[in-house]
Order: C-alpha cells, then structure tokens, then sequence
C-alpha cells in the first residue's frame, strides 16, 4: 500500500501543538470522528449554501429535473472505513447539527477527535475546532479528507493534526496499531431516505445496494482531479484490495451481512485494473453470483473490455467522464463517446456521463455546441461541472503561477456548481454560471427525465439477456424487471402525463416506452400502473408545489459507536 501522508507542517507554532504523531493511550484513547455540521443546504455563515445540498444527483447531475430528480444521502465512507480498522473505542458521528456536536463532545470525553471535510467545508472546520478547544481542550484534533490540501490549513485552523491523503494507516500509526494490517471494509448501505417524484422509497434490507472500497484515487492524473491528486497523482493510487480474490471475498460477507446482490463500487476508475476485474468475474461464475455492479470508469479502461465482459460482470451503471471531444484527456484519446454510450445502453448499462463547463478553449461562440454535443450522448444521467482549478491539483498551480486565480472567491462556492474560481481567456465569471445552467436545463429538456432514461436502457438490456444461455445474466435482468417493472410502468405514466403540457414530443416518447413495458411485463406489473401512476402523478404535482416553496432536505444523524463501553 502507498502512504501520501504527512502531519502539519514543521514550524515552531505547530511543534507546540503536535507533541508526537502517535498519541500517548494508544489503542486505549477514546477517539471521535465526526463529518461536518449541517444543515447544508441553506445560505449561512459557516459556508453552508443552497444549491450545494449533501445529495449527489440533486446536487451535480439531475438538479434541473424538478421533482423527477433523484433525491438521496450517502454516509462519509471515509470516516467509517477509518472507524472499521481502528480497534481503540470510537464513535462516528455523521451528519451533526452544531448542537449533536457540541452535545456529543460535553458528555463522552474523547482523546482524539477526527473531523472529516472536504474543503467547501472550511469553514464549518474552522468552527468545530474552536468548539473543540472551548468545550473539550483536552481532546488532541485531527483533521482529514480533502480539506487538508488546502494551502495553508494550519494557518486558518486550531488543529493538533492535518493528514494529508490514505487517513486508515495513520490512524492505526497514531494509535500505535499495525498500518499494514489488510483493510477490514465496513458494512455500508450506498445511499438512503431516496425520493423520486415526492414520494420516499421504501428502505428494506437488501433492497440498495452496498458500497465497497477498493481503492481510493486514480493513476490517470487529469490535471483537475482532486481525487487523484490528494492520493499522489499521475501514476500513483492507494489499493485496499489487491486481488480479484480479496474483492470477490469482501463482497461475498456484504452479501450476506446486508442480503445485497447489487454493489456500488467506489473506485475512481474501476476497470483500469483489468486484471483484478477479471478474476473477480471467475470467480463470480464459479460460485454463481448474478451479482450488479454501479462503476466509475474512463473511456480507455472500458475498452479494454467487451461488452459481453461488462455484463457478465454484472456492470449495470457506469459512470464516466466525457469532459469534451477537444480537450486531449489521455482517457478519451480514439474514443467515439457517443457510440461508446449508445452500445453500453443497448446492452442494458445505465451510463452517467460527465462534462466540463469552461475548459480552456471554451468561447461563448462554441460552448453552446460543445454542450449540445454532451446532449447528444442521451446518457441516462449527466454531471456538468465547471472547470474549477481546486487545492492540490495541477491545474491550481498552473491557474496560480499564470496570475489568474480569483482570491476573493470564497472556498465555500468552490464546488463546480456556481461560478468560476478563476479568469478564464473567454468567458465571465457570471457567464460561466448561465452556461452551466444552460447545460442541465437543455439536457433535460432533450433527453426528459433520468428515471425516464433509466427504465429505457433497463427495458433495452432485458429485451436482448431475457433468454440468455449464462444463467448468470439472465437472473440478473429478470431479477430487476420482475422487481421493476411495475413500478416503472407506473412512473412512465406519471411522467407522460406531467409532460403532456410541458413538452408534447417527450410525453409521446414516455408513452411509447410505456406500451413497451406492458407487453413485457407480467400480468400484476401489467395492471399496477392503472393504479399507481395517478398517485404518482398526484405526490409529483404535489413534490413540485413544495419544491416551488422552497422545500429542501437534510440527510439524518447518525452515530455508531464500536469496542465501545461508557467511561
Ligand atoms: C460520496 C461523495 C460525496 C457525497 C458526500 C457524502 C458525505 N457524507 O460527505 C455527496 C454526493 C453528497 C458529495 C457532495 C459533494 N462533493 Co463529494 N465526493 C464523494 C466521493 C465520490 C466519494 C467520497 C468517498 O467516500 N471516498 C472514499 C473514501 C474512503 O475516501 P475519502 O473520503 O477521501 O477518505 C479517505 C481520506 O481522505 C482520509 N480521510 C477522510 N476523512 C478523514 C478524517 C480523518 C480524521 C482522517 C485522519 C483521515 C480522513 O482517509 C480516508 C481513507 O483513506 C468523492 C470522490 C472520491 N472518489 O473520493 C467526492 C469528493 C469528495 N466530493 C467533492 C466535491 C467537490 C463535492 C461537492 C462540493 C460537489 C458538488 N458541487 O456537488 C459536494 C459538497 C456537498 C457538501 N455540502 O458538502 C470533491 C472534493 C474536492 C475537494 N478537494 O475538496 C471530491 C473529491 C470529488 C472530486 N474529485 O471533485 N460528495
Ligand atoms: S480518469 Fe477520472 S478519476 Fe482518473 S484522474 Fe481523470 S478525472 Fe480523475
């Protein structure tokens, strides 16, 4: 395994502060590790801001999507993979309000507190600190994710601590345990408290799929990665699980642990590993498992693959970064994007795809049809972003040595979903802001809504594996349209009829796919829809008047505490 990580930096301020890296009661300190407080998606003083909620779909991929939008949390994986592997008593708290927080570290006292962030957060760092120091001086702080390659950190907080990349080793070093010991992964639910068209899905065991780990960053090194920068950039990432076997082995204890078939693989770019994948598909076949899998992978690392390859892996959602056809990423170089999507749906793969607003070349003269063009793909999702250089990457040095980052920006809208951080050659900062609005809004207004899309390519990959010689396969779309169908059915209702007065053309295409699905589907999914597309259509309409008042959500606190005894 390969360790990028460091303490705060020398100087006589922090040498005061940071004592030793190792604490003193080694395994036997008590340590908390916390995310940041919320709420989040709100306008406040401690960098919270409405349109960066703690929702990835909402927030970056189908925030233009009213009430179709896909509504959900996810945990902070990164703390409960440090807890799994730390054998002193922890608790992590996920999720706090300023109050849990404070609470939470009053009545436990805790020798270490570890604060994860990522930098928008700054702020809400700055501000636990200064609660920790108040209501627990005694308490040593550590800080970790990608907040700490801000530039500068120990300068604008009150920290003991600031580790910089792979937090699972130097905590176990910092409480005196062995860092290379294998990786115990943690039991996650990838995401919870869904909502779709204003209703919330029900939560049973099994029913989302379960997070794994493999690794954490990329080798391919885009210049504005922060992911693959803040685990040692090109060339270098930080493997958890070697092997196809070690993968295969943690998967079969999810599977058992959260009665899951479905996995959602974090691993900034699964398929690159060829070799890993493809023992890990053996041995998928050797015990029979018809298991799904949600990946992130580039261009040129699913081409190393067939498709019949991806869907006897069970790959059913792929997500990959399409940037733009011009912008010369190693990734894309030979790539026909949209030929590549288009065969990937036809084989029953979700595709998200991803694009870049205000690369360099970028002109108010040709943006439009760049973004056209990313419309074009009909993925089933699509993430814009802007161009934003951030902390750690190479295109914030390069951005900083030429002049033209803007100092004033506050770290807190440095998320990719507002407006540029930097001068670009063509565009305006406001500009950039209505270009990426543009983007969703025209996305949506092509391609309809995602769910639309996904019940599309779930319909399409069913219709070409429904009698597949590999068992394997076959149970895997027949398990998802029996589970499916109907209430796809149903939605495809709701939706052709909300956009009969938005868009006409969209509502026929909706209404089609419908008919599709009835001749496909089984005599209960068959009459469903008769039944719950109105009640659809009616939480859809009502889910839109709300959001129209200004409805927004939070994810829920949570704490989990382990080897843990009260003192
Ligand atoms: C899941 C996720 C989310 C979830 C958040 C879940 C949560 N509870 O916070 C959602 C979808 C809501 C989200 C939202 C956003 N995200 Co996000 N997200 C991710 C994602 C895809 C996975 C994170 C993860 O779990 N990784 C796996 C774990 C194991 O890695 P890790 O978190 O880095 O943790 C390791 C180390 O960092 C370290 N560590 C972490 N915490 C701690 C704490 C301590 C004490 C220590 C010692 C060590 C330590 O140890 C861990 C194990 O090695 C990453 C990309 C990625 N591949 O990491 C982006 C990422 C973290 N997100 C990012 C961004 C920019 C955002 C948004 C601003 C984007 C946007 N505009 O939509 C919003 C912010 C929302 C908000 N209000 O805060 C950036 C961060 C950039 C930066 N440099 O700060 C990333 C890196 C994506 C990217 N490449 O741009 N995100
Ligand atoms: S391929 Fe994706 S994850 Fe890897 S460095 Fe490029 S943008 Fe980052």
């Amino acid at each position: 395994m390969e360790l990028q990580t460091s303490t705060v930096a020398a100087t006589p301020e922090n040498d005061r502060r940071r004592d030793s890296a190792k604490h003193p009661k080694g395994t036997k300190a008590r340590v908390l590790l916390s995310s940041v407080f919320g709420p989040y998606a709100q306008d406040d003083e401690f960098g919270s801001r409405s349109i960066n909620p703690m929702e990835l779909y909402h927030n970056q991929v189908t925030r233009a999507q009213g009430s179709f939008s896909l509504r959900m949390f996810h945990r902070s994986w990164g703390i409960m993979l440090i807890q799994a592997n730390i054998s002193a008593p922890c608790t992590v708290l996920d999720f706090p309000t300023r109050d849990d927080f404070a609470r939470e570290i009053t009545r436990h006292s805790y020798d270490i507190i570890g604060i994860s962030s990522i930098i928008v957060n700054l702020a809400k760092v700055r501000e636990m600190c200064r609660m920790i120091r108040q209501l627990s001086p005694a308490s040593k702080i550590v800080i970790g994710g990608h907040v700490a390659a801000t530039p500068g950190l120990e300068t604008m907080i009150d920290a003991d601590h600031i580790v910089r990349g792979e937090g699972v080793a130097w905590m176990r070093r910092y409480l005196g345990e062995d860092e290379h010991a294998p990786i115990r992964h943690p039991a996650i639910v990838s995401g919870m408290q869904t909502r779709i068209m204003g209703i919330r899905l029900p939560e049973r065991k099994g029913a989302t799929a379960a997070t794994i780990i493999p690794s954490v960053g990329c080798p391919m090194g885009c210049n504005f990665c922060t992911t693959s920068a803040f685990f040692g950039g090109k060339g270098k990432f930080v493997n958890f699980f070697e092997s196809g076997d070690e993968l295969f082995e943690v998967m079969s204890r999810m599977e058992k642990e959260l009665k899951v078939q479905s996995f959602f693989v974090m691993d900034e770019n699964f398929l690159l590993h060829r070799e890993r994948a493809m023992r890990l598909l053996d041995r998928m076949k050797q015990a029979h498992k018809s298991w799904t899998m949600s990946v992130f992978a580039s261009a040129n690392a699913i081409r190393k693959y067939t498709m019949q390859e991806l869907v006897e892996l069970g790959v059913s959602w792929l997500w990959m970064g399409l940037e733009s056809p011009r912008a010369g990423y190693n990734k894309l170089q030979g790539a026909d994007t949209r030929e590549l999507t288009r065969e990937l749906r036809e084989h029953g793969i979700r595709v998200q795809g991803s694009s870049i607003i205000g690369l360099e070349h970028h002109t108010p003269d040709n943006i439009m049809a760049e973004i056209e063009h990313a419309v074009s793909h009909d993925t089933d999702f699509h993430q814009f972003m802007l161009y934003t250089p951030v902390p750690g990457t190479p295109l914030y040095q390069q951005i900083e040595s030429e002049g033209r980052l803007l100092r004033d920006v506050d770290y807190a809208d440095v998320h990719g979903q507002f407006k540029f951080n930097f001068k670009h050659a063509a565009i305006s900062r406001e500009d950039s802001k209505r270009f990426l609005d543009w983007a969703f809004w025209r996305d949506f207004e092509i391609n309809g809504p995602s769910l639309y899309r996904i019940s599309r390519t779930l319909l399409a990959g069913w219709k070409r594996y429904k009698d597949s010689p590999d068992a394997r396969v076959r149970e895997r779309f027949t398990r998802e349209m029996h589970r499916l169908s109907g209430v796809y059915g149903s939605a495809l209702w709701a939706m052709e009829h909300q956009f009969k007065k938005v868009n006409r053309e969209v509502a026929e295409r909706i209404g089609a796919l419908r008919q599709e699905f009835k001749q496909e589907s089984g005599i209960v999914s068959r009459m469903l829809p008769a039944v719950l597309g109105p009640v659809l259509l009616w939480t859809t309409r009502r889910e839109e008047r709300r959001l129209a008042q200004g409805k927004t959500y939070e994810p829920p606190t949570i704490w989990e505490r382990t080897n843990w005894a009260e003192a």
